[in-house]
């Protein structure tokens, strides 16, 4: 393992200090480094997405003739392919971009089904891409040895280069500042208290990481109906647009998407097509614990966004920022008889129990139950 500020001090040597990203948990300490470090002896700038990242990191480099360093999970190398190809790509303006991509899914080992593929096509896709890599070892000699080759690489190639990262290589960082936290609902209770006021007839869309961990956990503790539950444990950012469309085609269905700020803002345009087709069957529910709790607690923008106000301009019927019980056992009084699209972001504590369960039912063993039930429905 290496620690986080010497493999910053190698970086920060070769003028490389300038963040940006989505975190990836394979690097949660290092994520803890850069966001603690923000500001003080680097640039740290939250991401909404990956694809976001590295046009950042291109504007930092336009602007100062430096080289961004870009973080991501391997999964958002796949949201990468656009701007690496038709941005940085020496055939199209030649921009160099340090590329930090968390490997889950590495073959041989375990790890959860919507990471299998990428883990597999992680390294033959930046073969594709043309994009150089290295797998980060755990040897600050060798590190420096290799970061030197990429700067050269940069000076003659003006072009991407990555580096693959695998799970505990970076050792524990400790955080200097604390963030204080201002609400006392968790998540999962804000959950179980929804799931415990529903008529039972609705269905559920879950977001990737704790969200649908924690449905899949209230479901398995009661009635195991499993088959209510679209469980999105991938494609961060999709569950709105996945309800949006299950919404339009069963009308007669109440469809109820839970997501994370995180996922909410990876893909914040989809409000726009949520509010235009306008599902009056559409009710959409935000954790906004400002954070993307699932891969280590790093700060999203949420604390900076005024999702309720966006929602409703874009068309929603009813859209309300709320923190407490209280004010949620009223909501959920309410939009029982209130026509769609509706928005209730909950704005919750960070904070999850250490013995969450994954689902253990494969994701096409889930599909399955679900699609037979809702071809039942209206
Ligand atoms: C495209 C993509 N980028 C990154 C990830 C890694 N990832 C999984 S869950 C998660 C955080 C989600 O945050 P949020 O939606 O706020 O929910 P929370 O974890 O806080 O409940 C991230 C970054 C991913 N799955 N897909």
């Amino acid at each position: 393992m290496i620690s986080c500020q010497d493999f910053f001090d190698i970086l920060n040597q070769y003028d490389l200090s300038f963040f940006t990203g989505i975190p990836d948990s394979t690097f949660k300490e290092w994520m803890k480094f850069l966001v603690d470090k923000d500001e003080v002896v680097l640039r740290n700038l939250i991401a909404c997405n990956e694809c976001e990242a590295v046009a950042l990191a291109a504007g930092y480099h336009l602007a100062t003739n430096k080289v961004g360093v870009v973080y991501m999970q391997n999964s958002g190398l796949g949201k990468t392919v656009n701007p690496l190809t038709s941005l940085c790509d020496p055939d199209v303006f030649s921009i160099p971009v340090l590329l930090m991509i968390g490997w889950r899914g590495e073959p041989g080992k375990v790890d959860a089904p919507q990471h299998k593929k990428m883990g597999k096509i992680t390294l033959p896709l930046l073969e594709t891409l043309q994009i150089p890599y290295w797998i980060l070892e755990p040897d600050l000699k060798s590190i420096e040895k290799e970061i030197k080759i990429v700067i050269e690489y940069f000076k003659n190639n003006k072009s991407p280069y990555a580096f693959i990262v695998k799970k505990n290589l970076f050792q524990e960082y400790k955080l200097e500042k604390q963030k204080r936290d201002d609400y006392t609902l968790s998540r999962e209770e804000a959950i179980r208290i929804i799931m415990q006021n529903l008529n039972n007839d609705e269905i559920i869309v879950s977001s990737t990481g704790f969200v649908s961990r924690e449905v899949f956990e209230f479901r398995n503790s009661r009635k195991k109906d499993h088959y209510k539950s679209f469980y999105n444990i991938g494609s961060m950012g999709c569950a709105s647009s996945i309800g949006l469309s299950i919404a339009l085609q069963k009308p007669g269905t109440r469809v109820i998407v839970f997501d994370g700020d995180g996922a909410a803002i990876m893909q914040m345009g989809a409000f726009t097509t949520i509010g235009k087709y306008a599902p009056s069957n559409y009710v959409h529910f935000i954790f906004d614990n400002q954070a993307h709790e699932s891969t280590g607690g790093q700060p999203t923008n949420s604390d900076s966004v005024g999702l309720a106000q966006i929602a409703l301009a874009s068309n929603f019927k009813m859209a309300v920022t709320i923190s407490t019980k209280k004010e949620l056992n009223k909501v959920l009084k309410e939009f029982k008889n209130q026509k769609g699209p509706l928005l209730i972001l909950i704005k919750t504590k960070k904070g999850t129990r250490s013995d969450l369960k994954r689902p253990n039912k494969t994701p096409i063993q889930l599909k399955e139950e679900f699609m037979n039930f809702l071809n039942r429905k209206s």
